[in-house]
């Protein structure tokens, strides 16, 4: 059936009726903010509420603010040691979870590369009650006379925050101590806003305190650029890289997938950032602006015509020839052996349908595969993203800033006084936009979706096993805590935070992976077939009395 038949089966306000029928009308209200149908109206799209607490006793797709800044953002950094100051369990649970993968570089499988450690202080309770600046101290030393490491990032747990532990200080005085190791702090209890969203903020903001621009080195090569927001995951970042490698762009500092202190720390010498995930580095991208003179472009090396539009912009803004050239003769390169690969799949997957629920960039960026096969993202919507995320940033001037987000800091940042550096003139400026160059914009997933679609924020267990028995649709994307609720529907689940065990899927090589991949899961017949033992032989039979 193709995908335009299966849309008339449904109509979006049912649906969204029936997805909030069962609740409290409080919580009813609530939700009903949250479940947008997309329509294209005069100024944008309808208003979404995002960024907000989730309701208690829903059970949530999201994680936690402790999360989003020590795994997400400081995890894929080899060479920093990442100190856990709390309970064992935090330290545990984050421990090599995230397929962010690694190249330890030159130095070869032994060269610095800590992530494969867990570091941890291993609060007891009587750290609890006492106070654990002492073993925090005692640990940041541990791993110094251990690793001599460049760097030590030292994160807090809930209970930090709770006892009040002053992780700033402790960490300020044993990098006076050493002497040649940046040791520094992040307050990301994960408590401290409503989703992993606060901590990337909390991250960037400490990243950019204390280690960019802290190497004046000069950086060799031309075209020089930094990729924000792409966190290798399954070698997504090695497939980007290779491609930039091949077009000549030398990419100073991925923030953070496969990176180094260093890469951080040189940073403010590239030329242009190129913005993947807005949701997590955005800020850094401004503050880079701000500070050092350089200008951000959106991109998305998702999908192999957003890879080759995304290569082109960054062309254009070098405004040179011969890097223009290149990337033509790159893409020309590649896309034959995509295309074919497209088609051959297509043969399945054409008309089928999808769904995705995923972070706070991939159920907008994945949406390129899929329409590369053929198929329709029927509802889609983000775990913690904000209404940028899905308006885009024009209605970032509208946006209530509530007493949660007030929580998370600000920090203010000025241009630099010495290395402060326009790369463009305005004039330079003025005329790439009128070329089609657009800085510092991202127009966010719903102006990208048909209408009609149901786009729903911080999705809960219950509302996603609801929306696949009612939308049927053929394929359901998101994490692990969804995976095996969904195939137990009878529906294929891709997982697109860890890849399951798959990828890369960025870039043209990594865009033929995942046709591969979502041919193999739609054509596959195997989840409609199971079915739960108690679902043909009940061990009860019968009626409630209520119904
Ligand atoms: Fe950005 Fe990410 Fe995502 Fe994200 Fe994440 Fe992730 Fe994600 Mo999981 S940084 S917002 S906090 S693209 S870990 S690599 S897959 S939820 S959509």
């Amino acid at each position: 059936m193709g995908a335009a038949e299966k849309l008339v089966q449904w109509d979006p306000t049912d649906i969204k009726a029936e997805l909030i029928k069962k609740y409290p009308p409080k919580v009813a209200r609530k939700r009903a903010k949250q479940i947008m149908i997309n329509e294209a109206l005069e100024n944008g799209t309808p208003e979404i509420t995002a960024n907000v607490r989730t309701i208690p006793g829903i059970i949530t797709m999201r994680g936690c603010t402790y999360a989003g800044c020590k795994g997400v953002i400081m995890g894929p950094t080899r060479d920093i040691v990442n100190l856990v100051h709390g309970p064992i369990g935090c330290s545990f649970y984050a421990w090599l979870t995230r397929r962010n993968q690694t190249d330890p570089g030159p130095e070869g499988p032994d060269g610095e590369n800590f992530m494969t450690y867990a570091f941890s202080t291993d609060m007891q309770d009587q750290d609890i009650i006492f106070g654990g600046e002492k073993k925090l101290a005692t640990a940041i030393q541990e791993a110094y006379d251990l690793f001599h490491p460049k760097s030590i990032a030292v994160f807090a747990t809930c209970p930090v925050g709770l006892i009040g532990d002053d992780i700033h200080t402790v960490s300020k005085q044993m990098k006076e101590k050493f002497g040649d190791c940046n040791v520094y702090a992040f307050s990301c209890e994960g408590y401290k806003g409503v989703s992993q969203s606060a901590g990337h903020h909390i991250a960037n903001n400490q990243v950019f305190r204390h280690i960019v621009g802290e190497n004046d080195e000069p950086v060799e090569g031309e075209y020089k650029i930094n990729l924000l927001g792409e966190y290798n995951i399954g070698g997504d970042g090695f497939e980007i890289d290779r491609i930039f490698k091949k077009c000549g762009i030398t990419n100073i500092s991925t923030f953070s997938g496969n990176s180094t202190y260093n890469q951080f720390a040189t940073a403010h010498q590239a030329d242009l950032n190129a913005v993947m995930c807005h949701r997590s580095i955005n800020y850094v991208a401004d503050m880079l602006e701000t500070k050092f003179g350089i200008p951000w472009v959106k991109v998305n090396f998702i999908g192999a015509n957003a890879t080759a539009k995304s290569l082109r912009k960054i062309a254009a803004y070098f405004e040179d020839q011969k890097l223009i050239d290149k990337v033509e003769a790159v893409i020309a390169e590649e896309m034959p052996e995509v295309e074919a690969a497209a088609k051959e799949a297509q043969a399945h997957t054409d008309g089928k349908t999808a769904m995705m629920f995923v972070g706070g960039s991939r159920a907008h960026h994945y949406q390129e595969l899929f329409n590369e096969l053929g198929m329709k993202t029927i509802s889609a919507g983000y775990e913690f993203a904000h209404r940028d995320d899905y308006e885009g940033r024009r209605v970032l001037p509208f946006i209530k800033i509530d007493a949660d987000s007030r929580n998370i800091e600000e920090i203010e940042v000025e241009a630099d006084e010495t290395r402060y550096n326009p790369r463009k003139t305005e004039e330079a400026m003025k005329v790439l936009k009128e070329k089609g160059v657009k800085f510092k914009d991202y127009e966010g997933l719903a102006p990208d979706m048909d209408e009609g679609t149901l786009i729903i924020d911080d999705l809960n267990q219950y509302e996603a096993e609801k929306l696949v028995e009612l939308m049927k649709p053929d394929i359901f994307c998101a994490g692990i805590k969804e995976k095996f609720s969904i195939q137990k529907l009878g529906v294929p689940m891709k997982q697109l935070h860890s890849y399951d065990s798959g990828g890369p899927y960025a870039g043209f090589k990594g865009a033929i992976n995942f046709y591969q991949e979502i041919d193999r899961l739609v054509s596959s017949k195997v989840w409609s077939y199971m079915k739960a033992p108690w679902q043909d032989n009940p061990q009860l039979s019968g009626t409630f009395v209520w119904e």
